[in-house]
């Protein structure tokens, strides 16, 4: 069995993040329909190998999440998926949610399926060669949205989630993503992404999983995609680590930001202000669209255009990698050129002195008990926090 800790540090390895392939059938369906290819099986598995075989992908890239299918497939050598990701020494992940379904009794909210039968997959995927998996829950900001009933059907599937991949040797990419959907304010999504993240915690120490070896996948804090606000990358920054600060114990393994639908540019500028101020746990990104969006449209589906999807690709990575170590945004096709992988340092090579803050654990109290009581009292701090919720949310 892998080791969790092993992982953690390989996949926020200084300079690097994680490529978020894993979108389901349908959505990579509808993705590559509207850039007029074919939603075929062959053509996601082509999209796919042309995005993992992209020279130098490692330079920048830890880790690939991929969907069951993708898992399955071969790329053109002969290799699985997994097994041509292990070659150039990226780890392959496996998103294990079956999706998020409307949630009874909550109507326009959402919980994610998938826990039946977990245990099971999850041997079956390790063995295939995944060393970590995602589980993704949708939170929507909205009129009396998100209810403090979503937040904790959510949170504790997710907790469920996270305590089986622990028990197989597998890293749990742990994603509790409040939309950019709507018109709501940056305050807004601050107050939503706190109440989220209370729940995730509460659940995840509940269940007794363990903190360092896990990878919280969260939103950046933003104005909804149509709101007027405008808010610069260090406002994002800002709002978004104190959200953080707020709740993520210090000894959480790791941080990796999703993109949200961002555009590409805002996203790496984000993240780059993110990661110039000081942080208690390792931070990098996990983004999806912000790294492939490009490099679909470059593609076209067309095999002797492999090569310009490919650099778009590079040239994404490369941006979001410089964003991670504060170099300049590397130029065009900078991964490409560069020739032999940095070593995995384990994510601690970080500059910046950390955060003197008062610990997390002071101002949660429930994080500091252990053994039976610890439920009860956690509930209890949750409950308190779900009246302020419930003001705030109006529910
Ligand atoms: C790549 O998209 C992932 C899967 O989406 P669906 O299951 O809905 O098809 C998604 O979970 C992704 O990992 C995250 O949303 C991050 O991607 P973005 O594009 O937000 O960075």
């Amino acid at each position: 069995m892998r080791d969790l800790n092993r992982t953690v540090a390989e996949l926020m390895a200084r300079g690097k993040g994680v490529l978020a392939a894993d979108e389901s059938i349908a959505t990579m369906s509808s993705r590559l329909a509207d850039a007029g290819v074919a939603p075929t099986g062959d053509n996601r598995r082509d999209y796919r190998e042309m995005l993992v075989t992209t020279p130098g992908l490692s330079q920048g890239v830890s880790g690939v999440i991929l969907c069951d299918e993708t898992f399955r497939q071969r790329v053109s050598g002969g290799a699985t998926f997994p097994g041509a990701l292990a070659d150039i020494g990226i780890l392959a992940g496996i998103k294990v949610d079956s999706g998020a379904k409307p949630l009874a009794g909550q109507p326009g909210e959402k919980v994610t399926e998938g826990l039946d039968g977990l245990r099971d997959r999850l041997a079956a995927y390790a063995a295939l060669g995944a060393s970590f998996a995602k589980w993704r829950a949708v939170i929507d900001i909205g009129d009396g949205r998100p209810s403090w009933r979503a937040l904790r059907a959510n949170a504790h599937a997710l907790a469920r989630y996270a305590a089986l991949c622990q028990e197989a040797g597998v890293v749990p990419i742990v994603e509790p993503e409040v939309l950019m959907d709507g018109a709501h304010t940056l305050d807004r999504c601050a107050r939503a992404t706190v109440a989220t993240l209370m729940a995730v915690f509460a659940e995840l120490q509940d269940v007794g999983v363990r903190l360092d070896a896990i990878v919280l996948k969260p939103n950046m804090v933003v104005p909804g995609a149509k709101s007027a606000e405008l808010a610069t990358p260090d406002e994002v920054a800002r709002a978004t680590l104190s959200a953080l600060h707020t709740i993520v114990p210090e000894e959480t393994g790791g941080v990796a930001f999703l993109s949200g639908g961002q555009p590409p540019e805002r996203a790496t500028a984000n993240l780059a202000a993110i990661r110039a101020l000081p942080t208690p746990w390792p931070v990098t990104f996990s983004f999806g669209r912000a790294l492939v969006d490009p490099a679909l449209a470059a593609w076209r589906g067309e095999p002797d255009r492999a090569w310009a999807g490919q650099r778009a690709l590079a040239q994404r990575v490369a941006a979001c990698s410089g964003a991670l170590t504060g170099a300049a945004a590397a130029a065009a096709g900078d991964v490409l050129t560069i020739p032999a992988p940095r070593p995995v340092n384990g994510g601690t090579d970080r500059p910046g002195a950390k955060l003197r803050l008062a610990p997390v654990r002071a101002k949660l109290p429930f994080l500091k008990t252990s053994g039976a009581a610890n439920g009860a009292r956690a509930w209890r701090h949750a409950h308190a926090a779900a009246a302020r919720q419930r003001r705030d949310h109006g529910r």
